[in-house]
């Protein structure tokens, strides 16, 4: 008994896995096992000698359970332990880096520039990008003979052979746009039109595309003077800090009287500086708007007058974030984009400084 003690502890003891303890199990204590069979002897025995080997085989018998069910917990700790070794997870380490776009400065601008205005009563307004040639010149009372309207300035659509009709254009303006919202809404009016649009010129300070704000405010007693404290307000805001307003008489076939408007800056040092200094920068144009623009927009022109204006917005987003070169704006180049761009979640506020 004690040599099979010995032989089955220590081969317990030495099992590689499950498999093997079973195996160990059935040799012992299975039907035909060592002990078993040990135990099948004992009817032969006399009482005196079964009275000594029988607790004693039993006894063997707990022994071994007990030494498999010991080993078996050993085995199953020992493969959770490797488990957790090689499943192991450092929840501290920092996120894996996802790639994400960056907000274009046009787009901030806009959203910047319809935070201001929007605040200050304007709805924004949007239209199509290709217009007929009604809404885009004629409405706006721009005469045919007018440079604006040749293929030289204008971008016109392909037409087919035998068509005599007007073909439509790349909108040189989003005014076709406060056209149809004169139309749509009537008067009284406040709106804003911020968009693309198109002419064709291509240098170091022009691009064929480019984008454009244009405002337009409505009213039975609406004047300059009403203009001039809205565009300072606007700058103001816009740029975070007070900016004076210079007007300078222009001409523009949809406004009379028309005005060109500067803002005051410094030049010191090659930069430009909005709101401080002697300079002045031409920024926009403006003026109250021509009877017969009222007239298109299906407004009577005997009761209600009003101003409007309108500004590049590239311009301003260059003003506003240093971006010396225009060109920049549309190169698609990623590392400008990360470098100029906004986080998606920097939304310009009123509240927020709009940045
Ligand atoms: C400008 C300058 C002056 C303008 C006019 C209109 C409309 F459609 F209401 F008549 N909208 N914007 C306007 C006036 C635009 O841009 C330099």
């Amino acid at each position: 008994m004690d040599e099979l003690r010995t032989k089955y502890l220590g081969e317990i003891a030495g099992a590689a896995d499950e498999v093997a303890l079973e195996r160990l199990r059935v040799a012992a204590l299975g039907k035909k096992g060592e002990v078993s069979l040990r135990m099948r002897e004992l009817g032969g025995m006399t009482p005196a000698e079964r009275q000594v080997a029988g607790p004693a085989l039993n006894a063997l018998k707990d022994e071994i359970n007990g030494a498999i069910a010991a080993k078996k917990a050993a085995l199953e700790d020992a493969s959770l332990d490797a488990r957790l070794k090689e499943e192991w997870l450092d929840v501290t380490l920092p996120a894996r880096q996802r790639a994400r776009g960056s907000v274009h400065p046009v787009s901030q601008v806009t959203e910047e520039v319809t935070a201001v205005l929007a605040d200050m009563g304007f709805a924004v307004a949007e239209g199509p990008q290709i217009e007929s040639d009604w809404y885009n010149f004629d409405a706006l009372n721009i005469p045919h003979h007018h440079p604006a309207r040749t293929e030289m300035d204008t971008f016109y659509m392909a037409q087919a052979e035998g068509d005599n009709r007007s073909p439509h254009v790349l909108r040189t303006h989003t005014s076709p746009v406060q056209i149809r919202a004169m139309q749509e809404r009537g008067s009284p009016l406040r709106v804003i039109c911020p968009g693309r649009v198109y002419r064709a010129d291509y240098d170091q300070t022009h691009t064929p595309m480019f984008h454009q704000v244009e405002g337009l405010a409505i009213d039975r007693d609406i004047s300059m003077a009403n203009l001039k404290w809205v565009l300072e307000e606007f700058f103001s805001a816009f740029f975070g800090t007070t900016v004076r307003t210079r007007f300078r008489a222009s001409h523009f076939p949809f406004t009379e009287p028309s005005a060109e408007v500067d803002i005051q800056c410094s030049w010191e040092g090659g930069t430009v500086k909005v709101g401080e200094g002697e300079g002045w920068l031409e920024v926009l144009g403006s003026g109250m708007v021509h009877p017969k623009v009222l007239e298109a927009g299906g407004i009577d022109s005997s009761k209600w007058q009003g101003f409007a204006f309108g500004i590049g917005i590239d311009r301003l987003a260059m003003l506003k974030y240093g971006i010396p070169d225009l060109r920049a704006f549309f190169d698609s180049d990623l590392r400008w984009l990360r470098h100029y761009g906004f986080a998606p979640l920097d939304v310009p506020t009123l509240h927020g400084g709009l940045q």
